[in-house]
């Protein structure tokens, strides 16, 4: 993936503020590391026991509201929701459950999806001596601040330091030339799902930046360079879908330029994603053609079928767990997180309300779920909450039979409405409420996570309602996501329009002819005093036509196509 830029204008969120590196103007050298003290998360205080505190609403939601200050908004959700806990080693953040599930669906989708074109999983092993990260010095030369160092185990310094792998390319192609002999040693199609380590000075950011990541990362030769040419656009369609079809989020496929493309590629594809709160545009994956680049610096040659020689064509993409970062950034809201119905770890929660806000002890005796038992006087008879709640485990495994996700809230010590912030904070699409009218007339109400509709749904429709409103909900959040993404595209030709485009936080799509220097010259030239410059994100693949006579927006030569550019992470 291409370096990125540094962030220049984020704010830190309260908190956090003390754990993270002060963002370096770009160009600036990177300020010394503070100490980080470990993060203070603000904890729920469930009521406690007696009767006089169950009522108390606990404290719960944002506090900060995503118009007011996005980057304030971000930290406290990513925290509050119980996605993310920071660690105290800067810029690297602990995965909690609810962020590792939905990891999971995205492996296990495009885990499925690379085994049907032939691709294979292994793992190779995260340490690299120092002469062979050298073997691709020119490649890796950029990127060499970054590469962390084992230099010393226990008390002795060892021999030779030992990079931590920041990517592979450099641990796998010495075995790929001892592998591929004949050509019948290839494709050779593999992929590891692993963690990297590269040790930014940039501004983190959970899950967009930070200096420890998960990720997959394919590598893959081939005979010809018309397969290799296939397989990269092959790639990035999976990653399309897991940002579009998965994540809801839209992206513009693309290649990079020159200038932005990974320095030992061919030629880089990417998507590109855009967050439009703060105008930043962000690379989704990448999917690079390496050509014979690697091969001819590794020795990975083979023996043709006409017995001759030749270099295999080498293709390697990625996809990290950011991905995740930008789904949270395009769908929260000031509630908290709005979660995609396709990953989100629970799907539906169900909330049974009966009448009082606490169930007598005896029932909630019957329920394992249920921890805290307050002693106190319900008004609905045990009975009746008994019944509702059988009802309740009855629509969790009719819903669980159809692969559903299904969630109860049982708890006693919480009043209905802090039990739908709490559910509405995590992002779950569907809730399920259950009350005593609904136990009369054999209806529950279905509340939308992304749009606050709530619909009655008779007992005998729930299990066919449920799965078709979350397809409903995840086709809309996509449609709206896409809307937002189409109106902060704006096609401009001139120099004042693609300024007027970047400060109005979009997007700018320009007439451009396709020159090193000119995108050198344009990130300095919309430098502003509180705003970084931008940069191409890609050359779309779906080209408007260009018309004739049409000229670069910059430089005034003739344009060889049209560029999206924006400011970006
Ligand atoms: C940081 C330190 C050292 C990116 C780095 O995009 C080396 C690198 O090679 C480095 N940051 N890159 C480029 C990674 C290229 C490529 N590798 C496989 C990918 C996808 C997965």
């Amino acid at each position: 993936m291409s370096p990125d830029p540094v962030a220049v204008e984020e704010v830190v969120a309260e908190q956090v503020a003390d754990l993270c590196v002060a963002a370096p103007a770009e160009g600036e050298k990177p300020k010394k590391e503070k100490k980080p003290k470990p993060q203070k998360e603000k904890k729920e205080k469930p009521a406690q026991g007696g009767g006089k505190e169950l009522k108390k609403e606990t404290q719960l939601g944002l506090s900060t509201k995503k118009a007011d200050d996005f980057s304030k908004w971000y930290s406290e959700l990513v925290v509050a929701s119980e996605l993310i806990s920071y660690y105290d080693v800067s810029g690297c953040y602990i995965l909690r459950p609810w962020a590792f599930s939905m990891w999971e669906v995205v492996q296990r989708w495009f885990d499925d999806n690379i085994k049907k074109l032939g691709v294979q999983n292994a793992y190779f092993p995260m340490f690299i001596t120092e002469d062979v990260l050298n073997t691709e010095k020119d490649h890796v030369e950029g990127f060499a601040p970054e590469v962390a160092w084992v230099t010393r185990a226990g008390n002795s310094e060892m021999d030779k330091p030992i990079a931590i792998r920041p990517t592979s390319e450099t641990v796998m192609y010495p075995y790929y030339a001892q592998w591929i002999r004949s050509h019948r040693d290839l494709p050779l199609r593999l992929n590891q799902w692993t963690n990297v380590v590269r040790w930014e000075f940039k501004y983190p950011t959970p899950f967009i930046r930070s200096r420890e990541f998960l990720w997959q990362e394919g590598h893959t030769a081939f005979a010809t360079q018309a397969e290799a040419d296939t397989e990269v656009r092959q790639i990035l369609d999976f990653y399309a879908g897991v940002y579009q079809e998965l994540l809801a989020v839209p992206v513009t496929q693309g290649q990079k330029s020159d200038k932005e493309k990974f320095a030992g590629a061919l030629y880089t594809t990417t998507v590109e994603a855009f967050i439009p709160d703060n105008g930043r545009g962000v690379q989704g994956a990448t999917s690079h053609c390496l050509g014979q680049n690697f091969s001819k610096m590794f020795g990975i040659e083979f023996e043709t079928e006409d017995h001759g020689k030749s270099h295999a064509w080498q293709n390697s993409w990625g996809l990290t767990t950011r991905s995740l970062g930008v789904m949270i950034m395009t769908h929260g809201d000031d509630k908290g997180l709005v979660l995609p119905p396709r990953v989100a770890p629970k799907q539906v929660v169900i909330i049974p309300i009966p009448k009082s806000s606490s169930a007598p002890e005896q029932v909630a005796a019957m329920f394992e779920q249920v921890v805290i038992i307050p002693i106190l006087k319900s008004s609905s008879a045990p009975e009746q909450v008994a019944a509702m709640f059988e009802q309740v485990k009855a629509f969790k495994a009719s819903l669980e039979s159809s692969s559903v996700r299904v969630e109860t809230d049982y708890r006693t010590n919480y009043t209905p409405g802090w039990k739908y912030n709490h559910w509405e904070l995590r992002g779950v699409p569907i809730r399920m409420e259950l009350g005593p009218k609904d136990m009369d007339n054999k209806t529950v109400v279905l509340a939308r996570r992304d749009t606050g509709a709530k619909e009655f749904v008779p007992w005998d429709q729930v299990a066919t309602r449920v799965p078709e409103l979350l397809e409903q909900i995840q086709a809309d959040m996509l449609a709206k996501a896409k809307a937002r993404y189409d109106a902060c595209v704006e096609t401009v030709t001139t120099w004042d329009a693609f300024m007027a485009a970047l400060n109005n936080k979009h997007m700018a799509l320009a007439p451009w002819a396709d020159e090193e220097e000119v995108e050198e010259d344009v990130k300095k030239r919309s430098a502003t005093a509180d705003a970084m410059g931008a940069k191409t994100l890609c050359i779309p693949f779906e080209q408007p036509p260009l018309p004739e006579g049409a000229v670069c927006f910059a430089s005034g030569k003739p344009a060889k196509n049209w560029a999206l550019w924006g400011r970006s992470y």
